[in-house]
């Protein structure tokens, strides 16, 4: 196993002194990010709707061709927020395999999160198990563009016409990316992003909805803002999802460096693909370059008997790899006691959870780091199977 300067020496020590993370945050230009802290002190000017977010909502909305795109301080009370808007209520039917913040934002409130299994060949959710959840009590569909591959937009906009359902997007994994052409942004009703530290793009926290429907937007920007409509005058239920300024300053700088970062991780994709599509028992998730990937995961599948031990033989030599997003959100809590049996439904989200591991990228990783962890995940792999 190649050792590098970075590297423990010692025998007994872990291959990389210091750990390598998968979500390490992308920072752009730093001397530009303290000059616009520096202006929005003196500014006094914190948070509320102030010029930065102002400034950041028109270039994001620009950059994925919507009219409207309202930030808020994360991505989750985005979800909430968008679904309230659209009226959703009794149940929606989301993927088990995500983050499960999607199922979490129905349920907080009140909403049933009814599941629907994936397509295994690109994790994303299958149409004709979609529409095989649909009940008298059903409102809406969520999709997820999951690792920013999209999801099957069109089938699922059929499904929601068809059934009278509302259909919107989690799109927390799809900054910048498209379908087929098209930005992300535009689908369903509204799209949900994230600007999580551990996002490609981030604003430390950070989230936004994007929509082309003036009422949506107008509505979603009172629902942030507790309702209000000028001083003293509530004119809607709401709640606080205001994003600062200093997490616009930190987007406003991220967004110049956004071409950098993905073309980083594109990179970093690249050398993965080469070095560990030889081996039989790795298979490497692709993305298709025509819908503009952000390429912030780098997603591989290994035979599930071997793949928690491959895991913590990873951890081991600090490469801090995860199962994301095992064991899906069916098997958590509250969802796991709400539908004990929901696993009979969703074989291909169990297939897909047992298996991925997601590997380290982004600007922190070098050519040699990722040759470092394609090589102890190639021989991992080969010692479980051989034992
Ligand atoms: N929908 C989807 C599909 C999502 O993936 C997410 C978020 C959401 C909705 C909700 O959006 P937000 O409300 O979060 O805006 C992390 C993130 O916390 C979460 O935002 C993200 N998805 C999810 C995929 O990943 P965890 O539980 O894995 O976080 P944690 O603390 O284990 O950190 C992840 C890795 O990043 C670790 O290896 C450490 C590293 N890290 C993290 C932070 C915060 C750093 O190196 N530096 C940092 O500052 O959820």
């Amino acid at each position: 196993m190649q050792k590098k300067s970075n590297l423990a020496t010692g025998n007994g020590q872990p291959v990389f002194a210091e750990p390598l993370h998968v979500g390490r945050p992308n920072v752009g230009d730093e001397a530009e990010f303290l000059a616009l802290a520096q202006q929005l002190l003196r500014r006094r000017w914190l948070t509320n709707n102030g010029p930065l977010v102002q400034e950041l909502e028109s270039k994001i909305a620009s950059l994925h061709g919507v009219k409207h795109c309202v930030a808020m301080s994360n991505g989750t009370i985005a979800l909430e927020i968008a679904i309230r808007a659209l009226g959703l209520s009794g149940e929606v039917i989301v993927p088990s395999y995500t983050f499960v913040a999607t199922a979490h934002a129905l349920f907080w409130q009140g909403i049933t999160p009814v599941f629907a299994d994936i397509d295994p060949a690109t994790h994303n959710l299958d149409p004709s198990a979609v529409q095989r959840m649909i009940t008298p009590r059903t409102t809406g569909i969520i999709g997820v563009h999951l690792w920013g591959r999209p999801a099957p937009v069109q089938a699922l906009q059929r499904i929601a016409d068809e059934n009278g359902l509302q259909l919107m997007y989690d799109s927390a994994h799809a900054f910048s990316c498209s379908v087929d052409g098209t930005s992300i942004g535009g689908f369903g009703r509204c799209e949900v992003l994230s600007f999580h530290a551990t996002k490609v793009y981030n604003t430390f926290e950070g989230g936004a909805v994007l929509t082309n429907e003036d009422n949506l937007a107008e509505t979603m920007r009172l629902m942030r803002n507790f309702g209000f409509a000028g001083f003293d005058n509530v004119v809607h239920p709401g709640t606080n999802g205001k994003m600062p300024e200093i997490n616009a300053a930190m987007g406003l700088v991220n967004l110049r460096s956004l071409s950098d970062f993905i073309a980083k991780n594109q990179r970093n994709y690249e050398h993965y693909t080469r070095l560990l599509s030889p081996n039989d028992d790795i298979r490497v998730v692709r993305f298709d370059a025509e819908n503009k990937p952000n390429y912030q995961y780098v997603v591989v599948e290994v035979d599930p008997s071997i793949r928690d031990r491959v895991v913590s033989g990873l951890n081991a030599q600090n490469i801090l790899a995860r199962k994301y997003f095992w064991p899906g959100a069916h098997r958590m809590k509250p969802y796991r006691d709400l539908f004990p049996h929901a696993e009979l439904l969703l074989p291909a989200t169990r297939y897909i959870a047992d298996r991925v591991i997601i590997l380290p990228t982004g600007m922190s990783m070098n050519d040699d780091d990722v040759r470092c962890v394609a090589e102890v995940l190639s021989e991992l792999v080969s010692r479980c199977k051989s034992t």
